[in-house]
């Protein structure tokens, strides 16, 4: 090694690192001499001469060294390789949508890429590893060979604390991706994000993040299939004649307009992700990324855009891990806020998502009770999702404000709640039906969704539960049915909304929970009365309302119907319960229950060049009177109810894991049973 004219000339500088060896060291005067005892002296003699700063370097290198090399050996050539996935993935996130930074990246699982662009999407084509220049496998990865600039210049506690983040980074990625599938295998939802109010302990981590084996997926059966083949039909239909608009009139093969906001196509992304239908679900999501905007100067109603559009999007992203969803959930979340600038804080009916302006119906100050309590999962889901703690508190105060409130009949609310004094108006009318419903569906929902903690929603849930056994429960004639009435000013009406056959599903739920088990033995009875409302009509569908008989009459059934009631719009309530029942019993009638209702489905109100339709006669099956008009829950909800009613995999959108919002929507359980 040349070592310069001045290190020939004198002493060697000491100023810095040389282990330039002079020719006399080198080669030794009095000829070659390789003995240890020299080799041990000379060298000895070396170090000596080195300056102190120059023995602590070489000191320091040495530990270093050594370090890395023990730790890396395990595990640093993976978890570098992970690091490095993980930022080009966030690199070609951020590119790919620009202006949409992730607000609190740092609560938001590792999102997969939304790319506007791009037809695919990650989890629908077979898994490869992204191809890495350079990482070679093994425990000789430990890259010090190349390891990041900044890395060169941390200091040895420092380098082992990135090696353990490192190896904490590798695993978090290994549980990702072994928790993402497709239908047919197990669907396990991101809970792993912690809600911003309620900070979850460690021992109470899902078992989802815990790395947990695939297994098998469940063949789908022939019911299944059939579900599959309505659910192509309506979709057909829909993309024929009303491509990104709300709803499809599939008579006048034409669409109609709500909000203009591509509603069924929206309602309808998870139940696609969830029936296996790939390719409509990608040309639904080329959709979603280039033409679905919001900034409208459109009036909205707070409560179904939030059911729908909100609770769509938030359980595509958690199906799918794709941040597209999220970030139109977030853009959505916003634009809503402004409902809940009122005096009393409960939100007005509706949102101008453009302006940024609410106001409530032109007639009323009013809001919709069972619309001001329904809200509450998809906006703490949000919440928890992008840490903005904004959207929880929102709905929470609604809930906390509604639990004080004076005019309940034993836990039974009122249909109204006025929007200056927060108070409910329109006192002495209680029904289970239209504008109370997901009231009390929500409260347990609400309960559930939280880990079971917030006693006030369980306790006023369980009020109300017993309020409707008091003064909402009859039995019909002739068959006995039980069923839920109304009550209005002390009379009782034994008028049933379909609406109501949400309940039977919720109290199974509760039941499955841990409550009462007598809500069981209810629920029981409950959807064996809705079941009846559907056969006890000509077409075997049911009316939108139903009125019971209370006394036997020669030639007269349980359920009569009023010519303007006798309408139905392919609502899902009834097979929704079935859903649950089945879920919970194993008992297969329901699931011929439900087999009779698609049959009839298909007879009645499918459209033969694509779609189904309303209909305005369940009574008259030879001319049904077609409505034209296929409503979106009819795909968000109802045919996603019967796909799942009939699959006899329990993993298929698990209820220990997933909560369903009014919409059917999967929203996850932030700490699971
Ligand atoms: C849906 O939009 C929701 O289920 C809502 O809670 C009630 N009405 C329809 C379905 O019938």
């Amino acid at each position: 090694m040349y070592s310069g004219p001045a290190a020939a000339a004198g002493p060697p500088r000491r100023d810095f690192i040389s282990v330039a060896l002079g020719p006399e060291e080198a080669v030794g005067v009095g000829g070659y001499n390789n003995s240890k005892a020299w080799r041990r002296r000379s060298c000895w003699r070396k170090w000596k001469q080195l300056s102190r700063l120059q023995r602590s370097v070489i000191l320091f290198l040495f530990a270093f060294l050594a370090v890395c090399g023990v730790i890396s050996y395990t595990s640093v050539g993976e978890a570098w390789k992970s690091i490095t996935n993980k930022s080009l993935d966030n690199q070609r996130t951020q590119e790919e949508i620009p202006g949409l930074k992730l607000a609190n990246p740092a609560v938001l699982p590792a999102p997969q890429k939304a790319d506007a662009s791009r037809g695919d999407y990650p989890e629908l084509s077979p898994q490869k590893p992204p191809k890495l220049p350079h990482v070679r496998r093994g425990p000789s990865n430990l890259q010090i060979k190349a390891p990041r600039r900044d890395m060169r210049l941390k200091t040895l506690h420092d380098t082992v604390k990135a090696v353990e983040e490192l190896v904490e980074a590798d695993k978090a990625e290994k549980t990702e991706k072994s928790i993402i599938s497709w239908r047919g295998a197990v669907i396990e939802p991101d809970q792993n994000t912690e809600p911003p109010s309620t900070k979850i302990k460690e021992s109470e981590k899902p078992s989802s993040v815990q790395a947990e084996d695939q297994k098998e997926p469940v063949p789908i059966n022939e019911r299944q299939l059939a579900v599959i083949e309505a659910f192509r039909h309506a979709w057909k239909g829909y993309k024929d004649f009303a491509w990104g608009h709300d709803e499809l009139k599939p008579l006048s093969k034409s669409y109609s307009e709500w909000f203009g906001l591509g509603l069924t196509l929206i309602d309808a992304l998870d139940t696609m992700w969830i029936l296996g239908l790939k390719e409509e679900f990608e040309e639904a999501r080329k959709w979603v990324a280039n033409d679905l905007v919001f900034d409208k100067n459109v009036d909205v109603n707070l409560f179904e855009s939030t059911i729908r559009i909100l609770g769509g999007l938030l359980s595509t992203y958690h199906l799918s891990r794709d941040s597209l969803f999220l970030e139109k959930a977030k853009d959505i979340g916003n634009r809503l806020m402004p409902a809940f600038k009122t005096p009393s804080k409960i939100p007005y009916s509706d949102v101008n998502i453009g302006r940024g302006t609410a106001h409530p119906p032109r007639w009323t100050s009013d809001s919709t009770v069972a619309e001001v309590t329904s809200i509450q999962l998809e906006f703490r889901e949000l919440s928890r999702l992008t840490g903005d703690e904004k959207f929880q508190k929102a709905v929470d105060e609604v809930m906390k404000h509604v639990h004080t409130l004076s005019g309940k009949n034993d836990g039974l609310v009122p249909m109204f709640i006025n929007t200056n004094s927060g108070q409910f108006t329109h006192l002495g009318v209680y029904t289970l039906g239209a504008r109370a419903d997901s009231y009390y569906e929500y409260l347990l929902k609400q309960w559930i969704q939280g880990g079971k903690k917030e006693n006030e929603l369980l306790e006023d849930y369980m009020k109300a539960i017993e309020g409707v056994k008091k003064h909402l429960l009859q039995r019909s004639e002739p068959k006995k049915l039980t069923f839920v009435g109304e009550l209005a000013h002390g009379h009782f009406s034994a008028k049933m909304d379909h609406l109501v056959c949400f309940l039977p599903g919720t109290l199974a739920l509760g039941a499955h929970n841990g409550l009462a088990a007598d809500h069981m033995k209810l629920a029981e009875t409950l959807i064996e009365t809705c079941y009846q409302m559907y056969v006890q009509t000509e077409t075997g569908l049911s009316p939108e309302i139903v009125h019971f008989n209370l006394r036997a009459q020669k030639g007269h059934k349980d359920v009569e119907i009023k010519p303007a009631d006798r309408h139905n719009l392919l609502r899902p309530e009834t097979v929704e319960s079935l859903f649950y029942m089945y879920r919970f019993t194993g008992d297969k009638k329901y699931q011929d229950w439900g087999w009779e209702i698609l049959q009839n489905f298909n007879r009645y109100t499918r459209v033969p060049t694509g779609g189904y339709t309303s209909i305005n006669n369940v009574q008259n099956p030879r001319n049904p009177e077609p409505r034209d008009k296929m409503e979106s829950f009819f795909l968000g909800e109802t045919l996603k109810y019967m796909f799942l009613l009939f699959s006899d995999d329990i993993d298929l959108i698990n209820l220990d894991k997933y909560v369903f919002n009014t919409e059917a929507h999967p929203l996850p359980i932030w700490v699971p049973a």
